[in-house]
């Protein structure tokens, strides 16, 4: 039987780079997923696509009419348009679970840095500040006596909430409904932001999510809050939460995550209270390994026996 046909978005490295090569006969596409190209006979074969960086939408779904499954690498899965994909009962798949913990202690790490101003501290021994000018200035931010609310509590969200645990701060959350966790439910998000002075926001990507945090929810986190995203920026109004920045609306922001990545506004870059990350909440050797030896699983387990590992709810498997 000859190879199946299977088109890689974006440049797979490590492992499972070759997993992929040595399993499958492979197309390769840009981060933009174009099949251009391609001629029409080798773009007609292609079976799955594996997308370690870019999108898959609409438009390349349609281009591929014999596409059965498509493979995310990453949990998040908002930059696959898994609605077009359903509608021609195109499976897709993401990496759940081999990330939880990666992306947790990063969680954790931004949390600390932002509120202890770590990084600025670092940067001031680095100048040859601390000789010259004496310690760096006490910071008004402290973990001691916080309490953390926790937006989107799903397993990243369950595994910083139990970090969370060992700092002894009382932890509360938002999800639509609530979990059987011994931690607080709150029902409304500006709610959760009223009731505590920290907010880590674990929210997915996709438009339900979109700009749910914004002024309000800044205003009632208030002045002494402090905001870590390491879900998705485009649940974050960028323009809302820079204002809160420059005018004390709150007190700091952490953030691994950015509405239109890899640009970062130079209003954000600009303010002292924001310690930005480049989007590095899974991003160590091993874990991404992992993740794209999942992803590699996945198009292995559909083609074998149909039953692909880790596929996303919205694209049910056929059970025949
Ligand atoms: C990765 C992520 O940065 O898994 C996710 O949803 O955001 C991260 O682990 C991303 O998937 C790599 O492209």
């Amino acid at each position: 039987m000859p190879p199946i046909s299977i088109l890689i978005i974006g440049t797979p490295s490590g492992p499972f780079a070759d997993k992929l090569e040595h399993n499958f006969s492979t197309e390769h596409a840009g981060n933009m997923g174009t099949v251009a190209a391609l001629t029409d006979e080798r773009r007609a074969a292609i079976r799955g696509v594996a997308c370690v960086d870019g999108t898959v939408d609409a438009g390349l779904i349609a281009a591929l009419p014999k596409l059965e499954i498509a493979a995310n690498f990453g949990v998040g899965y908002d930059n696959v348009d898994v609605a077009a994909a359903a509608a021609r009962g195109i499976v897709v798949t993401n990496t759940p679970d081999v990330l939880t913990d990666e992306t947790a202690d990063t969680a954790l790490g931004l949390l600390l840095m932002t509120v202890r101003e770590l990084s600025a501290a670092e940067r001031y021994l680095r100048a040859g500040r601390w000789q010259a000018e004496g310690a760096y200035p006490l910071t008004a931010g402290t973990l001691r006596g916080r309490s953390v609310g926790i937006a989107g509590l799903g397993r990243i969200g369950l595994a910083v909430a139990r970090r969370l645990e060992g700092f002894g701060v009382p932890i509360s959350y938002h999800t639509r409904r609530p979990r059987d966790v011994p931690y607080r439910h709150v029902g409304d998000l500006t709610d959760l932001a009223r009731q505590v002075d920290t907010l880590i926001s674990l929210l997915p990507g996709g438009a339900a999510t979109r700009h749910l945090i914004g002024d309000e929810v800044f205003e009632a986190l208030g002045p002494t809050g402090v905001f870590v995203n390491i879900g998705r920026g485009s649940t974050v109004d960028e323009a809302a939460l820079i204002r809160a920045l420059r005018d004390g609306t709150i007190h700091a922001a952490g953030l691994d995550v950015f509405e239109h990545e890899p640009h970062v506004p130079a209003a954000l870059i600009d303010l002292p209270n924001a310690v930005l990350l480049p989007h590095v909440g899974s991003a160590s050797v091993p874990t991404r390994d992992a993740m794209g030896d999942l992803m590699a699983r996945n198009l292995i387990a559909w083609f074998n026996d149909g039953r692909p590992l880790t596929p996303v709810p919205e694209t049910p498997v056929p059970t025949t």
